[in-house]
């Protein structure tokens, strides 16, 4: 057995960038639509105080669908970021590694305390995150009502509220996820917790939980700027009727 890892090859980078600025300039870039998953990313960039270029898209029109971002992201989807001459397509690997180079006091390294915690915190946000993609699938995406089917809305509405105690058990008797104070991973859940509760009642301490994320600067300048698309329109989605 080597006493070191091998090398990288180079089939362990992400899909190089076939065109645009990426690689060229050594810019950060984010590729974001206002409220959805890529928040996440704007928040931990505002946090870090990183300088940045953003490039706003909408969901709904075919920004996401042309050659020109899918030389960024094959499969058309938000976030993209563009560092260190590469790009990464998952906001959870974002976090991970915007954490660890550029934020090492919002991170848990390996081998530090609290970083199975920390971890686990990450990918649970995508947990959550799938259900709130679902749910707005439903109640925005699919414009006919005929096209929803209820019981598929109901049972996002009910794992989602399922999926959220797992978060009240921790916020509930301490301020963030990790009790060493503010770090990554309450971006990444932080922006599903606040998100869900245009689907489901936060209890008391969820809704604190939204309510200290929400106060924070870098989450206020993550929020959708005037003339901004705007992924919802509601404050609260209420289930159907079947
Ligand atoms: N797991 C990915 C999910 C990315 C994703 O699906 N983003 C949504 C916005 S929240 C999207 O781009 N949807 C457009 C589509 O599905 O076509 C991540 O966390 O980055």
């Amino acid at each position: 057995m080597p006493d070191t890892p091998p090398e990288p090859t180079p089939t362990d980078a992400p899909p190089p960038a076939q065109g645009g600025p990426v690689g060229d300039s050594g810019e950060i870039i984010l590729w974001h639509v206002p409220l959805s998953r890529s928040m996440r990313i704007l928040w931990l960039l505002n946090e870090l105080e990183l300088p940045f270029a953003l490039r706003v898209m909408d969901l709904r029109s075919k920004d996401m669908r042309g050659a020109e971002y899918e030389a960024i992201h094959p499969v058309g989807r938000a976030p993209a970021l563009q560092i260190d001459g590469s790009v990464i397509h998952e906001s959870g690997a974002m976090v991970e590694y915007l954490c660890e180079t550029r934020g090492p006091h919002l991170w848990r390294a390996p081998g530090a305390e609290g970083r199975l915690g920390w971890l686990d915190w990450l990918h649970f946000a995508e947990t959550l995150g799938q259900h709130i993609a679902n749910l707005t699938q439903s109640h925005l995406m699919l414009r006919d009502p005929s096209t929803r089917s209820h019981t598929v809305m109901k049972l996002e509405t009910a794992r989602l509220g399922r999926a959220l105690r797992m978060v009240e058990q921790t916020v509930d008797g301490q301020d963030w996820l990790m009790a060493g104070g503010f770090a990554g991973v309450d971006c990444a859940v932080g922006w599903s917790v606040w998100t869900a509760g245009r689907f489901v009642r936060l209890t008391p301490a969820l809704q604190a939980y939204a309510d200290r994320c929400t106060a924070r600067p870098a989450f206020r300048r993550a929020l959708p700027q005037e003339g901004e698309p705007q992924l919802y329109t509601q404050d609260f989605y209420e289930l159907p009727d079947a």
